[in-house]
C-alpha cells in the first residue's frame, strides 16, 4: 500500500508508535517524528511517508478536549477529542470513592460530560453500594447501574454518536463493557475484530474502538489514582458543579472556604447543599495542587 500524506485517528497507543485508523478505514502502525509530540487515543493527526515506507505523524491536530490525570511526578493524556468520560466501578471489588470525585473535576475541567457506572449489578450487595452513589445522581450525573455480563444496553443511548472514555481501577469491567458495546456492531458487520481479550486479561495499553461512523469508545488500563495537578488552583473550585451557585459570595476573594468566616460554600455545606464528603475531597485537591 501507497501511503499518500494524510490524517489519521489514532486508536491504538504503544511507547513510541502509534496505531493510527486511515480515512479508508484501514489502520497502519506509524512512528513520531521528534519527541515533543505526545498523541493520545482519539487524536487526529497529519501523516508522512517516512523511510523505510512506514508511517511518520508529523502533527497532532488541535484538540477539541484532553482528558489527562498529573500527578507531582508526571503527565499523562489518557484521551484526546472525547465528549463523555464513563468512569466506572463495581459493586465488588471495592473501589476508592474518592475516585469519582477526581473524575467528575478532571471531567468538568475537560470539558466532558460525565457518566458513573457502576457494573457486577448481579452480585449480592448490588442495591446497598448503588444507594451509596445516588449523591452523584443528585448532581446532576447520570448514574448507570448495569451487568456488563448480561448487556450494556442501559448504557447505549449514552454512547450513541459520542466519543467516549472508560476509567476505572483494575478489575470494575472496563474491557467487559467495550466487548458488550461491540458484541453486536461486530454481529452486524460480521467483521473479526481483533481480540479484546477482555474479562480475562488486564488492559495494558489504551485503546480505540469504533461504534459507528461518529461515535468511539477507548478501553484504557486501570488506574489506582488519579492526579488533578493539570487544574489550576483557580480553576479547582469550579469544576465542583455544586460550587457555582456560591462562588463569589464569600466575604473574602480569596476565600479557601476552610477557615474564613462568612464563606458561602461552608455555609452551604452546614445546610447541607454540599455534602461534607465533597468539601473535604476539594481541600485535598487544593492542598495537592501547587499553583
Ligand atoms: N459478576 C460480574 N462480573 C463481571 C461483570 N463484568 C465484568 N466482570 C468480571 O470482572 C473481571 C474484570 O473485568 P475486566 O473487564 O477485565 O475489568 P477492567 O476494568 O477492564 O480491568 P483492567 O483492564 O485491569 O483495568 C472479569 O473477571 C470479568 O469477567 C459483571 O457484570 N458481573
Ligand atoms: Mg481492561
Ligand atoms: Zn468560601
Amino acid at each position: 500500500m501507497t501511503l499518500h500524506d494524510g490524517t489519521g485517528l489514532i486508536v491504538g497507543a504503544h511507547r513510541r508508535h502509534y496505531e493510527v485508523e486511515l480515512p479508508d478505514g484501514t489502520n497502519m502502525l506509524c512512528a513520531v517524528k521528534g519527541r515533543q509530540l505526545t498523541p493520545a487515543c482519539g487524536d487526529e493527526v497529519d501523516i508522512t511517508q517516512g523511510a523505510d515506507r512506514e508511517g511518520v505523524i508529523v502533527a497532532i491536530r488541535p484538540r477539541r478536549s484532553e482528558l489527562s490525570r498529573e500527578d507531582a511526578y508526571r503527565q499523562k493524556t489518557i484521551a484526546a477529542n472525547v465528549s463523555v468520560v464513563l468512569g466506572v466501578v463495581a459493586v465488588e471489588p471495592t473501589f476508592n470513592p474518592e475516585l469519582i470525585d477526581r473524575w467528575t473535576v478532571a471531567s468538568e475541567a475537560a470539558g466532558c460530560r460525565f457518566v458513573l457506572v457502576l457494573n457486577k449489578m448481579d452480585l449480592s450487595g448490588a442495591d446497598a453500594v448503588r444507594a451509596g452513589l445516588e449523591p452523584y445522581a443528585a448532581l446532576g450525573y447520570a448514574l448507570i447501574a448495569l451487568s456488563a455480563k448480561q448487556g450494556i444496553d442501559p448504557l447505549r443511548p449514552l454512547l450513541a454518536n459520542e466519543r467516549s472514555v472508560l476509567v476505572g481501577q483494575s478489575g470494575m469491567g472496563k474491557s467487559t463493557i467495550i466487548n458488550a458495546a461491540l458484541g453486536m456492531l461486530r454481529a452486524k458487520t460480521g467483521a473479526i475484530s481483533e481480540s479484546l481479550n477482555a474479562g480475562r486479561h488486564t488492559t495494558t495499553h489504551t485503546r480505540l474502538h469504533r461504534l459507528g461512523p461518529t461515535a468511539w469508545i477507548i478501553d484504557s488500563p486501570g488506574m489506582k489514582e488519579f492526579g488533578v495537578h493539570q487544574l489550576a488552583r483557580s480553576g479547582l473550585e469550579h469544576a465542583f458543579v455544586e460550587f457555582r451557585p456560591y462562588l463569589g459570595q464569600c466575604k473574602f476573594r480569596d476565600c479557601t472556604h476552610d477557615h474564613e468566616p462568612q464563606c458561602a460554600i461552608r455555609a452551604a455545606c452546614s445546610e447541607g447543599k454540599i455534602a461534607a464528603s465533597r468539601l473535604a475531597t476539594y481541600h485535598r485537591l487544593r492542598r495537592e495542587i501547587k499553583g
